[in-house]
Formats: C-alpha cells, structure tokens, sequence
C-alpha cells in the first residue's frame, strides 16, 4: 500500500453552530490515537497543531443571516492557507473538527490545487443552505452552498476564487434531514445524493461504487472527503450537535471507508462535528479514528 505523509490540521471550531463543545473535537481525535493508529499502518504524521479560532459575536448580526461570520471568515481563511501549504508540500490533508462550517476553510484550500476536484460529503444534513434558506443562520449548515458559490461574499471568496467545486462533482452519502430551500438546489443543481433509502435500498456497497464510478465519470482529478460524524447513526456516534436517527451503521460505515481505500480515488479528508461533552466516554472519536484507519488501508489480517 502506498505509504502517505498525512498532516493532521486541528480547527477547534465552534461557532459555525450553537452547541459548546465542539471546538474540544480535535483534542478528542487526539487522545482516541489518531496519530499512533496512522502510524501502525505505516503512514508517516505530522501533527499541524489546531487553527486559532477567534471569539464568538454572540448575536446574530442584523444584516446578515450568518451567525458569527466574521470569525468564521477568518478562521476558514487561515485553515485555507494551512491545507493550500500542506498540498503544496505533496502531503495529505487531514483536517480534525470542529464543526462542519470549517469545510469552507479546508475547500478553499484545496480546490486551486485541482483541474476538476470531486467532493463526497457523508452526513446527515445537505449543508446546502444559504443566507436566505437557512432556518438556524447556523454556517455548518451552509458549507457546500459556499462551496458552489452561493451564499455570503465573505465566505464564497475566500482565497479570491470561486466557485471552488462544481455542483456535478459532489455526492452526498446517507442524508436523512434535508430543507426545503436545500432540496430545491439539489434539483436545479443535480447534486448527486444518496440518500438513507438508497442506502437501505442498494447496500452500502453498491452506494458506494456507484459514487465512485460517477465521480470517475466526471473526470476528477481529485475526491475530497468531508465526513460529518452525524451521518453514522446516533447510537454510534451520540457526540455530535445534530443527531438524526436512522443513519448509516458502524459496519456499513468501515465498508465504505475500505471501498474508498481499494479506489485510491481520495487526496484529502476532514472528519468533522465530534462533541465530546454530548458524547459517551469518547465513543465518538474513536469511531471517528477507526474509520480513519479503513481509510487509510488497515487491514484486519
Ligand atoms: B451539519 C440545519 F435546519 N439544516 O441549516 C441547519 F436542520 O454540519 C442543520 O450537517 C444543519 O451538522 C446541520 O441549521 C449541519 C437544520
Ligand atoms: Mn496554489
Ligand atoms: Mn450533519
Ligand atoms: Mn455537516
């Protein structure tokens, strides 16, 4: 197997949503032995250290619909930079959270480095509202509209280009709370999603193969993979801000983590939304870690 240089980049970001505790994700991952178990598999780590995140603004600006952006912006812009230097010195970005409003920061990093990037986002929720369609003014809710170019001019022009990936190279994996302004831009944008029934449906294998086999056909140059802890079922991963039921199982989960491995298709990840003061004894990082490991080629025998 081929042996990487993964950079660890910590982002101890909470204010892309209202629930503490998620900026204490990264330390998590930490100490669940992120580094130790990359390192078994025989990948060289680096530890990048975490982005400094600035200080909640507490209201909701009056102007705009987006909650707390002036930190946001700022911290996404700093771990933009952070991944755009990693890719430049060929290693593989892998970005601890934090909530999901960091996939701003981690995209803008990433996608200039790419002709044609693809992006699989594995969770609950689309993250496709804007400003005007977001219920909650909540920015982890709104990471792959900015990614496709829509949403606050702060937020889509960091690292002055956009957008940053096209709407035809992203898939969604195991969605189960989607809104309405999100299902309308699904359709008009025809984003890929794979949503809980056809997880049920098909399996996880053919899910996922056949995302591979589309992003294929799309020609990507690279696939990045956003995994929101919250699309795995609450009974495995219960710290997280937005539990939904009826989500993917832990066994379906490493399937597809083991598929991904075997395509050689991924070139960076973020592993994102863990709370570990919603959670039960770090259960949560440690399936955010094992998951890690079927990524990135262990092997059970
Ligand atoms: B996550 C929500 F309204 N859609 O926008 C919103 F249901 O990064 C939830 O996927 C967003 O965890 C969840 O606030 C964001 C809500
Ligand atoms: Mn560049
Ligand atoms: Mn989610
Ligand atoms: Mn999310």
């Amino acid at each position: 197997m081929h042996k990487l240089n993964i950079s660890l980049i910590g982002v101890p970001m909470d204010l892309g949503q209202t629930r503490r505790g998620v900026d204490m994700g990264p330390s998590a991952i930490r100490y669940a032995g992120v580094v130790e178990r990359l390192e078994a598999i025989g990948h060289k780590v680096i530890d990048e250290g975490d982005i400094q995140i600035g200080v909640s603004e507490r209201e909701l600006t009056e102007d705009t619909h987006f909650r707390n952006l002036t930190a946001v912006t700022e911290a996404s812009t700093k771990l933009a930079n952070k991944v755009h230097d990693v890719i430049e010195q060929h290693h593989f970005p892998l970005v601890l959270g934090g909530d999901h409003s960091i996939a701003i920061g981690t995209l803008a990093g990433l996608a200039d480095h790419y002709e044609n990037l693809g992006v699989i986002w594995y969770d609950a929720h689309a993250d496709l509202n804007t400003g005007d369609t977001s219920p909650s003014g909540n920015i982890h809710g709104m990471p792959l509209a900015v990614s496709i170019g829509l949403g606050h001019e702060k937020l889509v022009n960091i690292r002055d280009y956009a957008p940053k990936v096209k709407p035809e190279n992203i898939v969604i994996i195991g969605a189960r709370s989607v809104d309405p302004g999100e299902r309308e831009l699904i359709k008009e944008k025809g984003i890929k999603v794979y949503t809980m029934h056809e997880v049920d449906r098909e399996g996880m294998t053919d899910v996922i193969q056949d995302a591979i086999i589309y992003l294929k056909g799309r020609n990507v140059d690279g696939v990045h993979l956003s995994l929101d802890l919250d699309g795995i079922d609450p009974l495995y991963t219960p710290g997280v801000g937005t539990p939904v039921p009826g989500g993917i199982t832990y066994r379906e989960s490493h399937l597809a983590m083991e598929i991904l491995q075997d395509s050689g298709l991924i070139t960076s990840a973020e592993f994102v939304e863990v709370n570990p003061i919603l959670d039960e004894k770090n259960k949560t990082a440690d399936v955010a870690v094992a998951l890690m490991g079927s990524l990135f080629g262990e092997k059970l025998v």
